[in-house]
């Protein structure tokens, strides 16, 4: 079996020796134009000629939980998308989320400033029931994300395509159920995919539909988001603020507006990331059970785009 990694800043010699260790008898090797095709490929933005060059490509897995980027190529005929499902990602993106919302929620970066400047001074508590968070995106990570906030005793709503069912979170669904979803929330974080129907999906219309002194976290894309709207929102004083990990150019150009917004909390694509040891142990679980012709999780329907 021939597996091909083709991963754009990624250093790939600790991949090919995890992988070579996890299907011992496997030839995997980095992709160099006119290489022997490959059954299976490892990836993240390969370019063209690498897909064009693999007629018999069984699976292409993404190292990353968006496929947004893959899906935009033409991909080989035949080949299943697998994207990676969880492999430690779920756990960060609670903590990030958590910590984002509780940070504006407890006012911790105005502590941070009275005690930059020697002064102790309290700030009046502040109740969880004026603060119900919305999460977009019910998936593997969002369910995850919900279920902690939960557990802070924040009213959650949650939105997804189709129907979902989560215990402490009321959820909502389809175009129809946004609006009621968005008015139901002052904080929303988004953790959908980008498709066609979710992009720039964050605008002055949705959320303007949030509760006055509303606040986002964008964990998902930074093509969910219009920039211009959320900084007309802002201005206004509809919005208080927002937390984000993505943007619409990567890395954030040096005169972007967001660098300076006092508002904005800005990180730059780390919120979850892709675990080495833990990416290595599911993909070469799921060659072996492909090559088993069994069925596996994480399989991306390029017609919905996720
Ligand atoms: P999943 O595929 O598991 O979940 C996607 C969720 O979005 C599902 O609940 C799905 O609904 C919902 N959804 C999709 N399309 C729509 C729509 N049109 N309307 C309403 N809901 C929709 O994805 P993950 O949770 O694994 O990942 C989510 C995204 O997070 C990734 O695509 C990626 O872009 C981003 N990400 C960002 C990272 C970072 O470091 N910033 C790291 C990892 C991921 P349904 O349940 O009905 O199918
Ligand atoms: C991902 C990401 O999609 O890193 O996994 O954004």
């Amino acid at each position: 079996m021939r597996i091909a990694f083709c991963c754009t800043d990624t250093r790939a010699e600790p991949w090919l020796q995890g992988l070579g260790q996890a299907l011992p008898g496997a030839v995997v090797e980095v992709w160099r134009p006119g290489a022997p095709a490959a059954d299976y490929a490892v990836v993240w933005s390969p370019p063209q000629q690498f897909l064009d060059e693999q007629p018999g490509l069984k699976a292409l897995f993404n190292i990353g939980a968006g496929v947004d980027a893959l899906l935009r190529l033409r991909l080989p005929k035949g080949a299943r998308v697998v994207r990676l499902d969880d492999a430690g990602m779920s756990v960060q993106m609670a903590e990030y989320v958590c910590h984002a919302v509780i940070r504006h929620f407890r006012e911790f970066d105005g502590y941070e400033a009275d005690m930059r400047a020697g002064r102790w001074s309290f700030r009046k508590p502040r109740s969880r029931s004026d603060f119900p968070v919305g999460v977009m995106g019910l998936g593997v990570l969002g369910a995850r994300v919900a279920r902690a906030l939960s557990v802070f005793e924040f009213p959650v709503h949650g939105w997804s395509r189709t129907p979902r069912t989560l215990d402490g979170v009321r959820t909502h669904h389809g175009r129809a159920g946004l609006p009621d979803f968005l008015s139901s929330c002052r904080v929303l974080v988004n953790l959908l995919p980008l498709t066609p129907d979710t992009r720039d999906i964050l605008n002055r219309d949705t959320l303007g539909r949030l509760m006055p002194g509303g606040y986002l976290v964008n964990v998902a894309r930074g093509a969910h988001l219009v920039e211009e709207d959320l900084l007309a929102l802002l201005d206004s004083g509809h919005l208080a603020g927002a937390t984000l990990d993505v943007f619409r150019t990567e890395p954030l150009p040096a005169d972007h507006p967001f660098w300076r917004h006092p508002a904005l909390t800005l990180t730059p694509h780390t919120s979850a990331r892709t675990l080495r040891d833990e990416s290595i142990a599911q993909i070469a679980g799921k060659i072996r059970a492909l090559e088993d012709g069994q069925s596996i999780a994480g399989l991306v329907d390029p017609v919905r785009g996720y």
